[in-house]
């Protein structure tokens, strides 16, 4: 059972956006070019309150309910099976969607028996790795998808040490060109 799990392809993480990923845009033709080879899509959405003391790191960014918290337009979201919302409370940076609070996904995850979990979308060394670390704990098979996913990069190479983690930590990372 493969699953797809698209993180936080949200606007304020993409060019133009409050908290952009340089480039971050491209990842969405990517998955929507990969998406049908999966048993199961869900994403996940970085769902903040006004104020919170996530801000006192970040420029406001993913507030609920605004532009900015709302999928890239160009992102299908046809075939997406359920949205994890996290960093919703006042005191939650929520990175990993893990902590959504709306839905438990480790529950979902294995009450759809999903074993194999492949990650996508931004950003690479906070929601990303996050969320791939978790995935590892919690017992699946956790593949991330190179080429989907983008850096922040506040410090440069931060993106490439992330990835060095997750590989450390038993992530496969894998491009979407050699998924089945
Ligand atoms: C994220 C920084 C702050 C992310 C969310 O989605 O990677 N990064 N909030
Ligand atoms: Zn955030």
């Amino acid at each position: 059972m493969d699953t797809l799990l698209i993180v936080d392809a949200q606007n304020d993480f993409c060019p133009g956006g409050a908290l952009a990923a340089p480039n971050g845009n491209e990842v969405v033709p990517v998955i929507n070019k990969i998406m049908d080879k999966f048993d199961l899509v869900i994403a996940s959405k970085d769902w903040h309150p006004e104020e919170s003391t996530h801000f006192e790191k970040w420029p406001l960014h993913c507030i609920r309910g605004t532009k900015g918290a709302e999928f890239h337009p160009d992102l299908r979201v046809d075939n997406i099976n359920q949205i994890f919302l996290k960093g919703t409370e006042g005191e939650d940076d929520g990175y990993s969607a893990f902590e959504a609070t709306n839905l438990n996904l480790e529950e979902y995850l294995k009450n759809h028996k999903a074993d194999r979990l492949y990650i996508c979308g931004l950003t690479t060394e906070y929601c990303v790795k996050d969320t791939a670390l978790n995935a590892v704990e919690a017992g699946f098979a956790t593949y991330v998808i190179e080429d989907a996913i983008r850096p922040v990069n506040v410090n440069p190479g931060d993106g490439d040490e992330a990835i060095r983690q997750m590989k450390d930590a038993g992530c496969q990372i894998v491009t979407s060109m050699n998924l089945n």
